[in-house]
């Protein structure tokens, strides 16, 4: 299926929010940010994309319904849904760590993923898939990493935040993969790690818990950069357990193993 028109839209809605990120960034103070709940934080800077993104959307495709981080609904009768996180990587943004994006992914009514779109506008980069099609960046091809030795993998993750029953397991992995990589990184934001895992410049990503606005459109580009995506019990619908698992054909197996190993029964538990 052609997928031209909610790609365009979903750019078109990324670069609107992308350009309000930039001419706020560096602004807020501390009466200007709220936490949803502890440690889980948001801003106007969030609420006011999610509007011009969601207003967009729908206008374009007003019988798609929408899932929103900041809340938006709209319960459309054609199946498909859109999943929109305004900005990922909140907290960067709050103290001005330039890493954030804005996730755009479109899921048809089988479920499938159908197209994505992350956007870090600092970089002015577009990553961008529709389902069989492949992944881009900026309008060039990217693909998965092809390093096949455990000395060059530089591994992205995220460390736990806001629950901790899952830390010493969390550490017992990360521990492992300190051991079989070149290094890791923590970013703060989960869309742009699935996006750089879809270019080559992670060879892996790992995270245990996260909301699907957080994957959906990062994990259609790793799988359209011809990388794997499963939870960390090895399942392909990532929207089970919201545990995510990204990598080569070399690196996905490793950080699976791992996974199942350090978080046993864990990985069965569906997201809080
Ligand atoms: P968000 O900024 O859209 O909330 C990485 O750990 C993911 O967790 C990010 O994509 C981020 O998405 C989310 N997250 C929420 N709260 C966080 C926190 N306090 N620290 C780090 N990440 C957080
Ligand atoms: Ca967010």
């Amino acid at each position: 299926m052609d997928m031209n028109k909610e790609l365009d839209t979903a750019i078109q809605a990324a670069e609107a929010a992308g350009a309000i990120t930039l001419s706020r960034l560096g602004e807020l103070s501390n009466p200007e940010i709220y936490a949803k709940e502890p440690k889980d934080f948001v801003t106007e800077v969030d609420r006011q994309c999610e509007a011009t993104i969601t207003s967009i959307i729908i206008s374009a495709f007003p019988d798609d319904s929408l899932l929103c981080e900041e809340g938006t609904l709209n319960e459309g009768t054609s199946g498909r849904t859109w999943i929109i996180d305004p900005l990922d990587g909140t907290l960067n943004f709050i103290h001005s760590f330039p890493v954030f994006a804005i996730s755009i992914a479109l899921r048809g009514a089988d479920g499938d993923l159908l197209a994505g779109v992350v956007y870090q506008p600092i970089l002015r980069e577009l990553f961008t898939a529709a389902k069989g099609m492949g992944a881009y960046l900026n309008g060039e091809r990217i693909s998965i990493s092809d390093r096949d030795s455990k000395e060059s993998f530089l591994i992205a993750t995220g460390l736990p935040f806001k629950e901790y029953h899952y830390l010493d397991s969390y550490v017992g992995m990360l521990k492992e993969v300190i051991r079989d990589s070149a290094g890791i990184r923590r970013a703060g934001s989960a869309s742009i790690d699935l996006a750089y895992t879809a270019a080559g410049r992670f060879d892996g990503f790992w995270e245990y818990r996260l909301y699907p606005w957080d994957f959906a459109a990062g994990v259609l580009l790793v799988r359209e950069a011809g990388g794997i995506v499963t939870g960390f019990d090895g399942n392909s619908d990532v929207f089970r357990h919201h545990s995510i698992l990204a990598g080569s054909s070399i690196t996905h197996p490793m950080l699976l193993d791992k996974a199942q190993r350090h978080f046993g029964d864990l990985v069965g538990q569906s997201a809080g």
